[in-house]
């Protein structure tokens, strides 16, 4: 830019009010309104006058020095255009006026003289984008969160669960908490995160997650995601523990036996028991998805069921079903009866009525062994408990009444094994029905409270909630009961509400509790 040194300049000639000396001839000066507002304008046009500069109210082609307040020089040429086309057209003007930062200007006053202007006085050509980063917070403990089935930060959430899983499917909880923590954490957030800058102060973001969402965030994806998804290992571990009844240990001794896919399962000969036998048989039915109409249909059939053997009998669909999600991998109804102790003896025969119907492929029951003074108040190491409990895999009918594709539909089963043998592993699109998993548990109405919580979920909402009772409450919290440890007492609830009250918490409902 060129210095105005050789303008001619006078003081009379336009608007330019207040000063009746000007010390500066060369400095001819305009303050934009725009962002520094009409008061401050004034006020920092009075205080220039007085320290004998000459600072015009109307722009005009004399003007040399042109002041505003965080704009970018497009923004002030805007302004200055709008000013009209006699200014624009700029008939004598000699050069066009410095635009300079209000910096310019305050230190001019400061100085009581124009300083030199530079480089940190040029007003930027393009504004910064204005540092708009909304920085998040949430509470610490998942159980004090609300986080629905929308999770505005799927990329993210579905990245470090990949890491967690593969912890998990590792034998490496400690790693796994971690990451479903950190997940959890950004499902409650409000919106989707487009910048690290907001996760500033997030609690349960350690060093390694945080990388994890940089990566995504940055490039799109993470490279430890993807490797680790495509590592031959995570590969074999999830089609092997895919197997009901086949867990992290048993997959790992499976591969170290060099037994990678249910091919080579097959082929080793290796000894399975009856659930690995079932979950083999069913594999591609049980890996997909259960959706909500049918958790429903396996609902009507679980009621009808229930109240045939124990009428009075109460059935709910706990698991992620009651927290609203439209897809599951299993299905939980929680069983009880209003009179405590009627609910004694319910599984066997709700079994048998089941499989007097077709209706079982598979079941696995396990008795109550729960007993409050032998077992409370000691806090579960895990979310396992002592329930009555049957493991099933059902048969649900594609149509119409489930168990629709059992007898009723070819030549009696008894009589001809190998044509189910057949039927069961026709591909499943050409059946007239699916296996799924369900889980029945039958609680004394006493525990029902606790139960209904504790199966509900999330697995990570759970965990919180118990970590919650004994960190912050010195309380021990399972799926049947509460107790004080300090109180050395017992905390009786009637609903989950009376349980989040004991806790000190705000209630939150199942449809919120998806961390
Ligand atoms: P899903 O849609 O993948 O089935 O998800 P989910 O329904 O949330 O999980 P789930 O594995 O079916 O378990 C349902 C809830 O029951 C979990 O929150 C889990 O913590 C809880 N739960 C208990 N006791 C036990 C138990 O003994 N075994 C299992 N697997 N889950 C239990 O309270
Ligand atoms: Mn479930």
């Amino acid at each position: 830019m060129i210095p105005l040194k050789r303008r001619k300049l006078g003081s009379s000639d336009t608007g330019n009010t207040g000063n009746d000396r000007t010390k500066f001839p060369q400095v001819v000066l305009f303050l934009v309104e725009r962002k520094m507002g009409a008061s401050r304008r004034s006020f920092l046009s009075q205080l220039g006058r007085r320290k004998g500069f000459q600072v015009e109210d109307l722009f005009s082609e004399k003007v040399t020095h042109v002041v505003s307040e965080n704009n970018s020089a497009e923004e002030v040429r805007t302004c200055l255009d709008l000013q009209g086309p006699a200014v624009r057209s700029a008939g004598g003007r000699l050069s066009t006026p410095h635009l300079l930062d209000v910096s310019w200007y305050t230190e001019s006053m400061r100085a009581g003289q124009p300083v030199d202007i530079l480089d940190t006085h040029a007003l930027q050509e393009q504004q910064m984008k204005p540092a708009e980063v909304v920085v998040f917070s949430v509470p610490s403990y998942a159980c004090q969160r609300r986080t629905t089935v929308v999770d505005p930060n799927s990329a993210l959430t579905e990245a470090l669960s990949l890491l967690a899983e593969n912890a998990e499917l590792s034998d490496d909880d400690g790693r796994g908490v971690a990451f479903r923590r950190a997940a959890a954490v950004l499902k409650a957030l409000p919106a989707p995160v487009t910048s690290a800058a907001q996760l500033r102060g997030l609690p349960c973001l350690g060093e390694h997650s945080l990388r994890v969402i940089r990566d995504v965030l940055e490039t799109g994806a993470s490279s430890e995601v993807r490797s680790t998804r495509e590592s031959r290992r995570f590969r074999a571990l999830k089609v092997l523990t895919g197997v009901f009844g086949v867990g992290a240990k048993t997959a790992d001794r499976w591969i170290r036996g060099g037994i990678h896919d249910l091919q080579q399962l097959r082929d080793s000969g290796q000894m399975l028991n009856r659930a690995q036998q079932a979950g083999l048989e069913h594999y591609d039915d049980i890996n997909q998805l259960v959706t909500k109409a049918e958790a429903d249909a396996i609902r009507a059939v679980v009621e009808e069921a229930v109240t045939s053997v124990l009428p009075g009998a109460q059935t709910v669909l706990t698991g992620g079903f009651r927290r609203g999600k439209m897809t599951g991998h299993d299905v939980d109804f929680l069983i009880t009866h209003p009179e405590e102790g009627r609910e004694v003896g319910l599984m066997p025969k709700l079994v048998s009525w089941l499989e007097s119907r077709g209706l079982l492929l598979y079941q696995k029951t396990t008795g109550n062994s729960y007993l409050e003074s032998k077992d409370g108040p000691g806090r579960p190491s895990s979310n396992m408990d002592r329930f009555e409990r049957c493991f099933a895999i059902f048969k649900l009918a594609k149509t119409g009444e489930p168990g629709a594709g059992g007898p009723q539909e070819g030549e009696p089963e008894e009589k001809n094994l190998s044509n189910e043998k057949r039927e069961r592993t026709k591909p499943a699109t050409r059946r007239l029905w699916r296996a799924l998993r369900v889980d029945l548990v039958v609680s004394p109405v006493s525990q029902f409270a606790f139960a209904l919580l504790g199966w509900t979920g999330s697995k990570l909402f759970e965990r919180e909630l118990r970590r919650w009772a004994g960190y912050e409450r010195g309380m021990s919290l399972s799926s049947h009961a509460l107790y004080d440890n300090t109180q050395k007492t017992y905390l009786r609830a009637a609903s989950e509400e009376e349980i989040f009250a004991h806790l000190g918490l705000e209630f939150i409902p199942p449809s919120e509790r998806n961390a």
